[in-house]
């Protein structure tokens, strides 16, 4: 038994989520709650006095249940605007940041047992990263790619994400999409949202922006991304509360093959990802995918932060034509030698189709980039590092550092596919802190030799294409939004976030071009703004479904918590690949 074996057979992450799941999903067990009695016919919980000093802003907390499995308290904490932030389920409870105006009423929540000050946050808050060290460029060598001439220059990686805020690090270089029409003018984002605006309101898009091509601007070069010179095509999808539909990341990966002529899009950032277990071979988020890598953008994909557990890899990192990265922790050290594999990063087969992933590992524990000021985030987890900076973890930003990675190697050899590119990639990655490329694929990223002396050889040969023609609904795994019309509609079956019918005839039946944009399904019509549903699985924003990662913070290093089974493993955690510190 390996190493990683032992662990994985120490923590039955798999079976309490399922059951967790069941309970939450079916109506039908919610008489199986035991019956709490109380003297008083009304319930409050037990409230920690300190609390009663914190009375405006926000307060991190720990609340303790009365039964593990009842999702209504962390439901309640989503309502009240607050934001789940870890998941304890060794004392029946979790950690989450809410307004102190809203402990009162969170203490009145059916189910909340015992609400206490989060002290360990009270203390590290401001002060946890005094001695950052996040050495990513220098690790996977792009620092190396960089001072032979490499930045980068020429090439536009598209980010389908919650936008990206145009701060110092990036000014000049956030691509201006041409709004067309009557209106006419440009925009700094091509917004499916439902947001007015392209700034980044969430904080995930900005943070993953700056690993892929921040230039350092506002730390004299300190915290620099892997390709300081690459251009961003924003592409939001999300909003505030970070939620987002597949019909939203179809609609996204729709409009980049279709105008990546016009944008010179040479690759594709999908930090994001559901818990669909739908094959790939009808999949219509893996035929997007697919659609982009035939148009020669090469695709990198998160794996998920739901390891260690095989089969947690997500969707679309499943697809077997796409680049899909895991995570190291490289331990703030440029040698290979201490690092280890993250449980929270997701290992293989893949679920649907037993295929091997990830295909490799780039660093993504504790990574410094960039703040979006503002932006929920980044108030909510107000931990800043150098001003404009902070500190995240996740298989998002191994992606990031992927996506930089393939805009140096674009640069350097203008006509490589997106085949050679993998190719390229997998066949110079160094030895990883595990052997099983189920946990690593072929090991650490090497932006120097991938880019520089890879091996000839192309990736994919002989692999089968997605037809699309699968369930939308099944796409989405376990999550769900809910629309913020009038009726506030559940976003399932075959509605997309426009409110309209999905139709897979016209998704599949034309080619994806700018001219064919016109009078695709995506084109015309409104999109909504959502939130995540609270009902068939966890609720509320951030905290359940299947766009995972959500906000953690204050993970100490290398102690029982970072790197722990809940660490966006055993729990789901909210929208996108990203742990907050
Ligand atoms: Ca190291």
């Amino acid at each position: 038994m390996t190493a990683t074996e032992s662990l994985r057979r120490r923590i039955p992450l798999a079976a309490s989520l399922v059951v967790a799941l069941l309970v939450a999903a079916n109506p039908s067990l919610q008489s199986l709650r035991p019956t709490i009695s109380f003297s008083h016919g009304s319930t409050s919980a037990e409230v920690d006095p300190a609390l009663s000093a914190f009375h405006s802003g926000m307060v991190h907390i720990i609340i303790r249940k009365v039964v593990a499995s009842d999702r209504a308290p962390e439901a309640a904490v989503a309502r009240l605007g607050g934001l789940v932030t870890r998941d304890l389920s060794i004392i029946d409870g979790f950690a989450a940041t809410v307004p102190a105006s809203a402990v009162g009423s969170l203490a009145r929540v059916d189910g909340v047992r015992v609400i206490s000050l989060d002290r360990k946050v009270a203390v590290a808050g401001g002060g946890s990263n005094d001695s950052p060290n996040s050495v990513y460029p220098k690790v996977v060598r792009s620092t190396n790619v960089n001072n032979a001439g490499i930045t980068g220059r020429t090439i536009t990686v598209a980010v389908v994400d919650t936008g990206i805020t145009e701060v110092a690090d990036l000014a000049g270089r956030v691509v201006p999409v041409q709004n067309g029409g009557l209106v006419g003018g440009t925009s700094p984002c091509k917004n499916f949202s439902g947001e007015s605006t392209c700034d980044d309101s969430y904080g995930h898009g900005t943070f993953i922006a700056g690993i892929i091509a921040g230039d350092g601007a506002a730390s004299a070069g300190k915290w620099k991304g892997v390709a300081p010179q690459a251009n961003l095509l924003s592409v939001k999808i999300a909003g505030a509360s970070g939620a987002a539909d597949v019909s939203n990341v179809l609609a996204g990966i729709q409009w980049v093959v279709s105008f990546k002529n016009t944008y010179n899009i040479k690759v594709l950032n999908l930090s994001l990802g559901t818990n669909s277990t739908q094959t790939y071979r009808s999949d219509p988020m893996n035929y997007a995918v697919e659609k982009a890598w035939d148009a020669g953008i090469v695709v990198v994909v998160a794996a998920s932060n739901l390891g260690p557990n095989p089969g947690t890899v997500s969707k679309p990192g499943d697809d077997p034509w796409v680049i899909t990265v895991g995570a190291t922790d490289d331990k703030g050290t440029v040698g290979l030698g201490d690092d280890t594999i993250p449980n929270f990063s997701a290992r293989g087969p893949t679920a649907a189709d037993g295929l091997a992933k990830p295909d490799l590992v780039a660093p993504g524990g504790h990574i410094i980039s960039l703040r979006a000021p503002g932006s929920a985030i980044d108030t909510q987890f107000p931990n800043y590092v150098d001003g404009s900076y902070r500190k995240g973890s996740g298989t998002s930003m191994s992606t990031g550092v992927v996506s930089g990675i393939a805009a140096l190697m674009l640069q350097a050899n203008p006509s490589w596919s997106p085949n050679r590119v993998k190719y390229a990639l997998t066949a110079t990655a160094r030895p990883a802190a595990s052997s099983d490329p189920m946990d690593v694929g072929a090991g650490v990223a090497d932006a120097y030799a991938a880019t520089f002396s890879a091996p000839a050889g192309t990736a994919n040969a002989g692999l089968d294409h997605s037809t699309g023609l699968g369930s939308l609904d099944a796409s989405r795994g376990s999550v769900q939004v809910q629309a913020d019309n009038t009726d506030q509609t559940i976003v399932n079956g075959y509605l997309t976030m426009q409110l309209l019918l999905w139709d897979p005839i016209a998704y599949t039946g034309l080619p994806w071009n700018s001219t064919t944009w016109q009078v695709s399904q995506f084109s015309g019509g409104a999109w909504y703004g959502g939130a995540w549903y609270g009902g068939a699985w966890y609720g509320g924003a951030w905290y359940g479904g299947a766009w995972y990662g959500g906000a953690w913070y204050g993970q100490p290093d290398g102690g029982a918590w970072y790197g722990g089974a809940w660490y966006g493993g055993a729990w789901y955690g909210g929208a996108w690949y990203g742990a907050w510190e």
